[in-house]
């Protein structure tokens, strides 16, 4: 027992030594490792979002998540003021940036790497102004007049998501004759405008939108086109962490096991994505998260 807490992270709570996970974190997109995929952490701050709505509304709490995500394993944290939840409540940009603003800045001060989470050109703004590093868009098909030139204008990374306009697995849209093509070609052409207004294509990271306009089964069929998707040429992100899909993979019996209890699948997701090409991983348990894409970079040598 003594011995073992020589090893750091392995002493018990009261030990001298941090956990091996505390590492200095990037504060800059470019010193983010090129050796393993990138784990980008989960910050809601909305009382609605599916996994961890309600958990950080208030601003205290969210800061202390977000430091916990910081010295936790988490390359960037993704802070977000409105869930993309089917059925959610919209909020007005004032109201989203009344929440993440505050957060954005108290994270950035302890030297985080932050991305924004948002659909609206006036909070991506203001967050950047605020110190953000990256916007991540899910509003794919749908995206607000503005967004292409104010990414041109600060040079930022754009996480351009795919998605039809809704995220549910309901949705209407969620209709596709080849899904892998459809969703392909359809980034591909957002990718095209945003080009086309001045954004450089190295900006540009794209994500499949899981779960956006998209049952399990065209998720998983797009998660086994990754390396099609990275073909595509930019840094491609994936955002399976906690989702229904693996719900429904869980379930027994018709019941499906609650968000939190889908991390080890979330895990798997990981893994795998790394190993197939992928430049990062949206998740909401950092540290693990960052286990498995050492793993995964370990495996691929
Ligand atoms: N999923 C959600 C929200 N934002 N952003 C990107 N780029 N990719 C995603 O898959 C994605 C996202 C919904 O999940 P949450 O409610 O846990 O944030």
């Amino acid at each position: 027992m003594d011995s073992l807490a020589a090893v750091p992270g392995t002493g018990p709570a009261t030990s001298p030594l941090p956990p091996v996970r505390t590492v200095r974190a990037p504060k800059a997109f470019s010193d983010l490792p090129a050796d393993r995929a990138v784990v980008m952490a989960i910050l809601n701050v909305t009382p609605d979002s599916f996994s961890d709505g309600g958990e950080h509304i208030d601003r205290e709490a969210a800061i202390a998540h977000g430091l916990k995500l910081h010295y936790g394993g988490a390359d960037i944290i993704d802070i977000g003021g409105e869930s993309t939840r089917p059925g959610h409540t919209p909020v007005s940009p004032e109201e989203e940036q009344a929440r993440i603003l505050p957060v954005i800045e108290a994270l950035v001060k302890a030297g985080a790497l932050i991305s924004v989470d948002t659909m609206h050109v006036a909070t991506a703004r203001a967050a950047l102004d605020a110190g953000a590093a990256i916007v991540n868009d899910v509003s794919g098909q749908n995206y607000e007049p503005g967004m292409p030139e104010l990414v041109a204008e600060r040079k930022v990374p754009y996480i351009l998501m795919h998605s039809r306009g809704s995220a549910s697995n309901e949705d209407p849209n969620a209709r596709y004759d080849d899904v892998v093509a459809e969703v392909l070609a359809e980034l591909a052409a957002l990718r095209d405008r945003f080009v086309a207004a001045g954004v450089a294509p190295e900006q540009i990271i794209l994500d499949p939108g899981l779960g956006f306009s998209k049952t399990g089964e065209h998720n998983w069929a797009l998660l086994r086109a990754l390396p099609q998707l990275t073909g595509l040429g930019h840094k491609v992100l994936v955002g399976a962490s906690r989702k229904r899909f693996l719900g429904s993979l869980l379930s027994v019996d018709g019941r499906l096991p609650a968000p939190k209890e889908r991390d080890e699948a979330t895990l798997a997701v990981t893994a795998l994505s790394a190993g197939n090409g992928a430049w990062g991983v949206r998740v909401h348990d950092a540290g693990p998260n960052l286990d498995a894409v050492k793993v995964a970079a370990a495996w691929a040598g």
